[in-house]
């Protein structure tokens, strides 16, 4: 694994109000020969909204929107959208995120391939598929899986699955991954980015929080046709807070991922580090299929 050595990569700008105290946790995806994140950012009234930028590699942003591109719009929201998390299905990126108001919640919208690379965020409709229920971390798969849809998402401490014909009415869930006592993700699991195709099953990235609250990342691989069977996790986790800026911001030791994408053998996290900042560190695709045993 290996740190970009210019991190963090984005930091949070203090004359724009809505992202001058803490930009971190970032959806992250290829599309038109470029590097597109969508991350969730805090200001003045420690609000979360979400901010845009671009990179031609993934590493040096040669992009950034002075306003955000997706804001709270009803009271579900009403202390933030946080977390977002896209994936393709068809010509459109569904986005999942959590919506932060009485309670926290998924939340679900879309928007076309097409109007990301013109920068026109015409966003569909918001829809909640679990009302009144705590939960987030939600990452949709990119297809269907025996001809349903497919979700995890969290009801603490696990990462459960659920079901769809489509993508709107989800059906009631099972757990499918937990916590491991005396581990590194023995108190909650939440996946981190959009599980991705491989030949022999699905890579997930999942945070994993430990009983002194150090937020990890760890990886599994489920079943191709039933990804509710969990093939092989990582005994260790694949990054850890380490760097100062890892370690210290607004909550210290955590590193948070929302996505990644695979460049050439390589697989590229972007994360949110203390709560504060962003990173990206690459991986070897081979190395982290080897650790999840
Ligand atoms: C989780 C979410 C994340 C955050 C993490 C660490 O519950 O709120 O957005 O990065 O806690 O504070």
């Amino acid at each position: 694994m290996v740190r970009f050595e210019g991190n963090p990569i984005l930091e949070p700008i203090e004359d724009h109000p809505w992202e001058s105290r803490y930009v971190f946790n970032t959806a992250m995806i290829g599309l038109g020969g470029r590097i597109h994140y969508f991350y969730r950012a805090m200001g003045e009234d420690k609000v979360s909204r979400i901010g845009y930028a671009s990179s031609e590699d993934g590493y040096h942003i040669d992009l950034r929107l002075p306003n955000p591109v997706f804001e709270p719009s009803c009271s579900l929201e009403k202390y933030g959208c946080e977390d977002p998390r896209l994936t393709l299905i068809g010509d459109r990126y569904v986005m999942t995120y959590t919506a932060y108001g009485d309670i926290f919640q998924v939340g679900i919208t879309s928007i076309s391939s097409a109007d990301i690379l013109e920068m026109n965020w015409a966003w569909g409709e918001r829809w909640f598929p679990f009302p009144n229920t705590w939960n987030k971390n939600a990452v949709v798969f990119p297809r269907m899986i025996g001809g349903r849809y497919v979700m995890l998402h969290r009801h603490e401490p696990d990462i459960c699955i659920a079901h769809s014909g489509d993508l709107c009415s989800w059906n009631h869930t099972d757990i499918m991954m937990r916590p491991r006592q005396g581990r590194w993700d023995s108190a909650k699991i939440g996946a981190a980015g959009p599980p991705m195709e491989l030949e022999d099953g699905w890579l997930l990235v999942y945070h994993g929080v430990d009983d002194d609250r150090t937020y990890r990342l760890g990886a599994a691989i489920l079943d191709k046709d039933d990804p509710g069977k969990v093939r092989g996790r990582t005994d260790e986790p694949i990054l850890e807070p380490r760097e100062e800026y890892e370690r210290f911001g607004q909550v210290p030791n955590v590193v948070f991922s929302c996505g990644s994408v695979i460049v050439d053998e390589e697989l590229l996290i972007s994360y949110g580090a203390a709560d504060t900042v962003i990173g990206v560190a690459s991986f070897s695709l081979d190395e982290i299929l080897e650790f999840c045993v």
